[in-house]
C-alpha cells in the first residue's frame, strides 16, 4: 500500500473512531444491542429424552398464524393449498416471466461477437390465471391419454410453466417425478426408466437431451415441451414419439369434459430424483402430507410477508426451492423467475447497458446455496482487488468496521448507506432475506454476505428425504456456522458414532449422528427396499431417517453440522481427517474453485486435487511474472508451488490441524460440472468419481 493511502485510511479510521465514541451512547439506547445478544442465546429447542448414547430434541417454539390457518381450513394437500391461495389472492400477481424481445449481436471489447438478449418487463399471471391454466393443463394431459394416478416426469429448468404444470398434475392426483436438469444423460434415462412413465414434460432448451436418450426410454410415447420466447423448437427426429407444445396442451384442456381428481394426503405428490454422491440417482417419495408439514414449518420459521417479491432461481427440482416458492404462493407473494444467464446486469446474456432480472424485478427474498454465495463473495472481493489501493483499503476497513459492530449486536446504518447499499444494488437494492440450504455455509461467507449485502441470511438444514426442513435458523438469530434449531414439525436426535469418536457425552456440546423424525420424513426411496431398510425406521408411529451427517447441539438447541460419516479417513498414525471439513475451509481460498482432498490410510499426510478459479489463478501466477492459459498455469511447477504455499497459509489461518493440511496439491484445468459426472446436480463433489479420474495424479502425489 502506498504512503498516501495509508494516510487516507489513517484519517478515516481516526474520524470514524471519534464518530463511534460520540454516537455510541445514542446507538446503545436506540438499537438496544443487548436484546440482539439475548435473542441469539434464547433457547429454541430442548431435549425431550436423553441417555448415554442418544439425545432427542424438540422445538419449543409456537406455531404461527399461517400454520394454524392451514390446519383450521384443513389444507392437507398441495392441491388444496393452491385452491386456498387462488381463493384468497385472486387478482394479485402470482408468477412473473421476464419478456425477451430479441436476440442481438454485440461486439465485445476483444472483437468477438456475442448474442445478447434485449429484454422487456416482467409479465405476470395472477393467482386466478395460474389456477385456471394449471387446471387446463391437467385436463389437456387427460385428453392426451394421461389417467389419474399416473406418474409423469417433469425435466426442465425453473420457470413459471414448471410450477403450473406441477399443479396441473396435482389436480389430477398424478405424481410429479422431478429430475435435475443437470443430471448426466445416463442419470436422466435411469430416472425416466425407473418411474415407467409414458409422458415426459420438458423444455425447449432440453429437447436435444431428451432426443438423445429416446432409445433408452422405450416406455415414453409423448413429450410435452415448454416453448421458447423467441425461437421455434426443433421437434424433428423424435420417431414414433408424439411431441406437443405446452400451450397446445393448455388449449386442449380449456373446453373438455374431464374432471379434476383430488389427491389425498397420503398420496405421493412428488417423486424426486436426487443424485446420491455415490451410485445411481434415487427417487425420494414425498407425499402431500410431507410437503404440507414442511410448508407449515416454513411458515413458522421464515419471515416473509405479502409485500415481498421472491426471486425464483434455484432448480424447482430441489424440494427446498419448490417448497420455499410454495410458501410464497400460500402467502400471496409474487414470484419472478430468472436464470443465471440473465440475473445481473453483468450476466452473460444481458445486453451491455441494460438491466438484469434482479434490477428489473427488485426482489426482496430468495433462496441460495453455499456454492452461489461463495461465488458472490469471491466476485465482490475480486472486483475490489481491482480497484485503486485507497478504495480497496477503504472497503476492507468498512467490512472490518461493520463486522466488529455487528458482532457486538449493533447495526451500522451510515456505513450501510455510504458503502454497502451500492453492493446491495447489484441484486436490485431491495433484497432483505435469504435462506441458504443444501450444504453447510462457511461462517466467513455467511458473515460477509450478510454484512456487505445488508440482508438477513438464515441457514437451514435438511435433506430431500426429510422434505427439506429439519432445522432452520430464526431471523433474529445472528449466530454463524450453525443451522438453527429443530423446526416445529421435526425432532432431531443425535446418537453416538463410536468409530468417529463423536459422543453425546462430549463437552461442552453433545455430538453424534443426526437422525430426523417427524411428519416431514419421506416414505422412502422408490423401488429400493434394501436402502429403505438401512435408512428409515418407525418408532411409536413416527418415521425417522438416519442422515449420516454429524452434528453438535448447542445449549440453545441449535444444531451445527460438523462432519459427514463417509467423509472420514484415518491416516497412518490413527488421526481422523474429515475431508469435507478441510475442503469447505480451503474452498474459501481465493483461487480455489473446487477441491477434493484425499487421505491414504497407509500414509501420514493428505493431498488434494484442485480446480482453480481462473481469475484467481491468473492473478497468483502474475505475481510470479507468469502468464498463459489456464492449462499452462496448471502444469507450471512454480505456480503450483506458490498455490500450495498459499493453501497452507490459508489452512493455518483457518485453524486446521497439521495433518489436515494437504502436503501436496495438483491443479487441474477441467471444470467439475454435473455433466462431467464429478459433482452431483447440487454441486457436491463425488469423491469416488474424482478419485478414479485423477488416480494417476493422486498416486504421483504419494510418491
Ligand atoms: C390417488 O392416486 C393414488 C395412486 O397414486 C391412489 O392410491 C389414491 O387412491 C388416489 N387418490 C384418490 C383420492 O383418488
Ligand atoms: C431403460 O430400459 C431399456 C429397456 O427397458 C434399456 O434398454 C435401457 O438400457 C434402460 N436405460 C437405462 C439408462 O437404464
Ligand atoms: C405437523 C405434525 O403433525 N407434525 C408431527 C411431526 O412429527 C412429530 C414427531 O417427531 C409429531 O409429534 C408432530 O405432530
Amino acid at each position: 500500500m502506498s504512503v498516501g493511502s495509508v494516510i487516507v485510511i489513517g484519517i478515516i479510521a481516526f474520524v470514524s473512531f471519534l464518530y463511534s465514541m460520540l454516537t455510541l451512547p445514542i446507538y446503545f439506547l436506540v438499537q438496544q444491542p443487548w436484546k440482539m445478544r439475548q435473542r441469539i442465546k434464547e433457547v429454541k429447542a430442548k431435549p425431550v429424552s436423553s441417555s448415554s448414547t442418544a439425545i432427542t430434541y424438540k422445538s419449543i417454539r409456537p406455531n404461527m398464524e399461517l400454520h394454524l390457518t392451514l390446519q383450521r381450513q384443513n389444507v392437507d394437500t398441495l392441491e388444496k393449498m393452491f385452491k386456498f391461495a387462488a381463493l384468497n389472492y385472486k387478482n394479485k400477481k402470482c408468477l412473473g416471466t421476464r419478456q425477451i424481445l430479441a436476440e442481438e449481436d454485440e461486439r465485445q471489447p476483444d472483437g468477438k461477437i456475442m448474442k445478447k438478449f434485449r429484454m422487456g418487463v416482467y409479465k405476470w399471471r395472477t393467482f386466478d390465471e395460474v389456477n385456471v391454466e394449471a387446471s387446463n393443463f391437467g385436463k389437456g394431459l387427460r385428453e392426451l391419454g394421461v389417467n389419474p394416478k399416473d406418474r409423469i416426469v417433469i425435466f426442465a429448468e425453473t420457470r413459471a410453466e414448471w410450477m403450473i404444470a406441477a399443479h396441473g398434475l396435482f389436480k389430477q392426483n398424478c405424481t410429479c417425478c422431478t429430475i435435475y436438469a443437470t443430471l448426466g444423460e445416463d442419470g436422466i434415462a435411469f430416472g425416466v426408466n425407473e418411474t415407467e412413465v409414458k409422458f415426459v414434460i420438458t423444455s425447449h432448451e432440453l429437447m436435444p437431451k431428451v432426443r438423445n436418450i429416446l432409445k433408452d426410454i422405450p416406455n415414453v410415447h409423448t413429450v410435452v415441451y415448454f416453448e421458447d420466447q423467441l425461437n421455434p423448437t426443433d421437434t424433428s427426429n423424435f420417431g414414433n414419439v408424439r411431441v406437443v407444445p405446452y400451450t397446445e396442451v393448455v388449449r386442449k384442456g380449456a373446453n373438455n369434459r374431464h374432471d379434476e381428481h383430488s389427491p389425498s394426503p397420503a398420496d405421493i405428490a412428488i417423486l424426486m430424483y436426487t443424485s446420491g454422491s455415490t451410485g445411481v440417482p434415487k427417487g425420494v417419495m414425498l407425499s402431500h402430507a410431507n410437503c404440507i408439514a414442511t410448508l407449515k414449518t416454513f411458515s413458522d420459521g421464515i419471515k416473509i410477508f405479502p409485500e415481498d417479491v421472491f426471486l425464483g432461481l434455484l432448480p424447482l427440482a430441489h424440494v427446498y426451492e419448490l417448497l420455499a416458492e410454495t410458501i410464497c404462493l400460500c402467502l400471496g407473494v409474487p414470484i419472478g423467475y430468472s436464470t443465471a444467464l440473465t440475473l445481473l446486469d453483468t450476466s452473460l446474456k444481458v445486453k451491455a447497458g441494460t438491466m438484469g432480472d434482479a434490477r428489473a424485478l427488485e426482489p426482496s427474498a430468495m433462496t441460495a446455496v453455499p456454492l452461489i454465495l461463495d461465488r458472490v463473495r469471491k466476485g465482490i472481493t475480486d472486483k475490489m482487488s481491482k480497484e485503486s489501493a485507497v478504495k480497496k483499503a477503504l472497503f476492507e476497513y468498512c467490512v472490518n468496521y461493520k463486522r466488529r459492530w455487528v458482532r457486538r449486536g449493533y447495526r451500522t446504518p451510515i456505513v450501510d448507506k455510504i458503502v454497502f447499499k451500492k453492493v446491495a444494488a447489484l441484486l436490485g437494492g431491495k433484497m432483505r432475506a435469504m435462506i441458504s440450504g443444501g450444504a453447510p455455509l462457511s461462517p466467513d461467507t455467511h458473515e460477509f454476505i450478510r454484512n456487505s449485502l445488508c440482508l438477513d441470511v438464515v441457514q437451514g438444514y435438511g435433506l430431500t428425504e426429510t422434505t427439506a426442513a429439519a432445522t432452520l435458523m430464526e431471523q433474529a438469530d445472528w449466530s454463524l456456522g450453525r443451522s438453527g434449531a429443530p423446526t416445529t414439525i421435526s425432532s432431531i436426535r443425535i446418537v453416538n458414532w463410536d468409530e468417529g469418536n463423536y459422543m453425546v457425552t462430549k463437552k461442552p456440546h453433545p455430538q453424534g449422528e443426526v437422525i430426523v423424525g417427524g411428519d416431514n420424513v419421506s416414505m422412502g426411496y422408490f423401488k429400493r427396499p434394501v436402502e429403505n431398510e438401512e435408512t428409515f425406521f418407525v418408532e411409536n408411529g413416527v418415521r425417522w431417517m438416519r442422515t449420516g451427517d454429524i452434528a453438535e447441539v448447542h445449549e440453545d438447541g441449535t444444531v451445527k453440522i460438523i462432519d459427514r460419516k463417509k467423509d472420514l479417513v484415518k491416516l497412518q498414525h490413527g488421526e481422523y481427517i474429515s475431508l469435507g471439513k478441510v475442503e469447505s475451509e480451503l474452498k474459501t481460498c481465493i483461487f480455489v474453485e473446487n477441491i477434493c482432498v484425499y487421505g491414504d490410510s497407509t500414509k501420514t499426510y493428505c493431498v488434494a486435487v484442485i480446480t482453480p478459479a481462473e481469475i484467481g489463478l491468473k492473478d497468483l501466477a502474475a505475481t510470479l511474472g507468469v502468464t498463459g492459459e489456464i492449462e499452462q498455469l496448471c502444469m507450471n511447477r512454480e505456480v503450483t508451488n506458490l498455490a500450495l504455499k498459499r493453501i497452507q497459509e490459508h489452512a493455518a489461518k483457518s485453524n486446521l490441524i497439521k495433518f489436515e493440511i494437504p502436503t501436496k496439491i495438483t491443479l487441474v484445468p477441467e471444470q467439475w460440472t454435473p455433466e462431467s459426472g464429478l459433482v452431483t446436480a447440487a454441486f457436491k463433489i463425488k469423491r469416488k468419481e474424482i478419485q478414479n479420474k485423477y488416480k494417476a495424479e493422486y498416486t504421483k502425489m504419494y510418491i
